[in-house]
Parts: structure tokens; C-alpha cells; sequence
């Protein structure tokens, strides 16, 4: 049975291994191979960053940038794919080491800017209209560091330049609380949608929940996802899994909490996700430990367990739900939902 849903992930999703305590321990994977490896593994589309759609970009003028984008097009279209969304990835590049949008030099919050437009330029070409904003260093280290009134403002300023630029894109914040910083300015889906109701065209700013980051926060995944679709603002997810409050560790979907996960899915089904047209992307890394030719699986592995609970969510019995919820018993509904999981 199909479930109705369409699956990405990022290329970034297929890795060396490599973590701040080691170094690689898988060769890398040619872009093109990655690319031949989506439909082999079930996915439609790609996320992207700036960078992976026009590799060593600041060294391009904006009419290289297009060119080459254009190129990326072709390749995918090869493949049947399609771009899901493109990211500015500044939180790899010195002028963001402060973050960019944010920094306190106006040089770097420039830069920022301009670099945004050029991911908004790529997103056109590649046939997109979606822009992801992980506000990666987007936050300090130490409060001191910045006026954070001020650098609200500033995050701002970058949004309204992008909308301004680019009729056409839309964009949606990706909230994490923490971690490249200490605290991030928008740490949760609340922030970002406040955040774009500011904005100069608050209905062209949505957002994309990260399971992972939603636990950061101290969060319910499901009920983030709940709170965004109640706005018309669930633009996008990046399922995946977390083991407690530590790294982020971007583990398979489903792998640390069954439960958490079914109730993702049962969210997605009470909103009808898959009549949005909005793409289940998944954000997972592969273990470290695990070996170069079946460094993918957690992608393959994530994916079969998201529609085994669409399964779950849409064969849970609708009558039980109901009678518990009108003697509001909700342990006997509690032991329903286990004896569901657990295939009794
Ligand atoms: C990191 C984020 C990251 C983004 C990606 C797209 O914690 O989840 O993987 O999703 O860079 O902007
Ligand atoms: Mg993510």
C-alpha cells in the first residue's frame, strides 16, 4: 500500500563519519552517486544547500552561480528528482563565524545578505520556490556578546531582503535551540512564526521541524508539528531521532522512541499532510561505526519506519479512541495504543 507521502534528504545525510573527536572513516561519496542512490533508496526529492547546488560558490559571479545551478538542474532531472528546498550554508565560511545575519561586524551581516540572495537566484533555477533558514550560529556563546534585541532585528532585516529579492521564494525557519551556539535566537517553531508574522510579507515565511530539535528544546516533536499546521505553517519536517538531552545526534527515525515517532506520524495523518504537497524529509546521520557500503541504510531504515506507522496510525481503532475519550479513561487508551504498537 502506498502511503501518499514523498520523501527527501540531504546529500549531507550521506557521510565520512567524521565527528569533533575523530577523523573520516568512510571514503566520500561522488555527488552523482549520491544522486543515483535516491531513487534506489525510495526518495523523491533533495534538500540542499547553496554550496552543494554550486560548490565553491563565493568564489562566483551571479551569473556563474546561475549557470552552474542550471547544470545541477540537469543533473537531476536526469535522475528524476526534483529539489526540495536550498539552504544558505553560512555557518561554514569565516565571515560566519559570529553568525552571519547576526554578527556584530556589518561587513559579515552584508555578506550574509548577499549570499541569501544568490541561494534565493538558485532555488529559481533549480525550480524551487522553498528557502530553508537554519540559523545555524545565528546566537552567542556568552549573552553578553551581542544585543539580542538588536539582533532580532537583524534576522529581520535578512528576511525582508530575501522576500524583496526574490518574489517567488517562500521560507521556512528551521528552529534549534542550541548547538554549534550555546543559546540560538529562534530555538523553537513558536520564535519562528512569531518571527515571520514580523515580516514585511509574513505569509511567504513558514517552517520546517526538526524532530531532534524539538527534543533540544525540551519539546513534543508532535505537538510542534501540531502547533504549525494549526497556523498553516508545517512547511516541511526533518524526522529523525534523539536519544535525551546531549549532541544532537540526528539518529534514525523511530530508533529512540517508538511512541514519539508514531505520534509524529499520527500528527502528520490528523493534519493530511500529504494533500499539502510537502515532502517528509529526513535529517539522519549513519553511526559511525557503520562500514562504507552500507553507510546508507539508516536513510533506507528511517523511511520503512515511517510508513509502517502511517500503517499503525491509520489502523488504530477509531472506536476505542472514541470511548475512552468519553469515559476519559485514558489509561485504558494508553494500553490500547501499547497493545497496537507491540501487534497485539
Ligand atoms: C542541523 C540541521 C541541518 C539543517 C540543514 C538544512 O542541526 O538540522 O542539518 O537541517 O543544514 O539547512
Ligand atoms: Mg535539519
Amino acid at each position: 500500500m502506498s502511503s501518499g507521502y514523498c520523501f527527501s534528504f540531504g546529500p549531507w545525510n550521506i557521510s565520512e563519519g567524521a565527528d569533533p573527536f575523530g577523523p573520516t572513516v568512510r571514503p566520500s561519496v561522488a555527488f552523482a552517486e549520491k544522486l543515483r542512490l535516491y531513487k534506489e533508496l525510495g526518495f523523491d526529492a533533495v534538500q540542499m544547500h547553496d554550496d552543494d547546488a554550486v560548490p565553491e560558490i563565493e568564489g562566483k559571479s551571479a551569473a556563474q552561480v546561475e549557470k552552474d545551478a542550471a547544470e545541477m538542474k540537469r543533473m537531476l532531472d536526469d535522475e528524476g528528482l526534483v529539489a526540495e528546498f536550498v539552504a544558505p550554508r553560512l555557518w561554514e565560511d569565516p565571515r560566519g563565524v559570529d553568525g552571519g545575519y547576526t554578527a556584530n561586524d556589518p561587513e559579515c551581516r552584508v555578506w550574509a545578505i548577499d549570499r541569501s540572495k544568490r541561494t534565493c537566484d538558485i532555488a529559481d533555477v533549480l525550480g524551487t520556490k522553498m528557502i530553508v533558514l537554519w540559523l545555524a550560529r545565528e546566537g552567542t556563546y556568552i549573552r553578553e556578546a551581542k544585543n539580542a534585541i538588536q539582533a532580532h532585528r537583524h534576522l529581520l532585516d535578512a528576511i525582508n531582503a530575501m522576500l524583496a529579492h526574490n518574489p517567488r521564494v517562500e521560507i521556512a525557519i528551521e528552529p534549534k535551540p542550541n548547538e554549534p551556539m550555546d543559546q540560538a535566537y529562534i530555538p523553537s517553531i513558536g520564535h519562528a512564526i512569531a518571527l515571520g508574522q514580523m515580516t514585511d510579507d509574513p505569509a511567504r515565511v513558514g517552517g520546517l521541524i526538526e524532530t531532534a530539535h524539538s527534543l533540544l528544546a525540551g519539546l513534543d516533536a508532535s505537538d510542534d508539528m501540531a502547533f504549525a499546521m494549526a497556523a498553516g505553517k508545517l512547511w516541511s519536517v526533518h524526522l529523525n531521532d534523539q536519544n535525551g538531552l546531549k549532541y544532537d545526534q540526528d539518529k534514525s527515525f523511530g530508533s529512540a522512541n517508538l511512541r514519539a515517532a508514531y505520534n509524529q506520524v499520527r500528527v502528520l495523518e490528523l493534519g493530511d499532510y500529504p494533500q499539502t504537497g510537502r515532502y517528509v524529509g529526513l535529517d539522519v546521520k549513519a553511526m559511525r561505526t557503520q562500514k562504507a557500503d552500507v553507510a546508507h541504510k539508516h536513510l533506507a531504515n528511517s523511511k520503512a519506519v515511517f510508513e509502517r506507522l502511517v500503517e499503525k496510525v491509520r489502523s488504530f481503532p477509531a472506536d476505542i479512541e472514541e470511548q475512552c475519550r468519553a469515559s476519559r479513561d485514558y489509561e485504558a487508551l494508553e494500553m490500547a495504543v501499547l497493545d497496537h504498537l507491540l501487534g497485539k
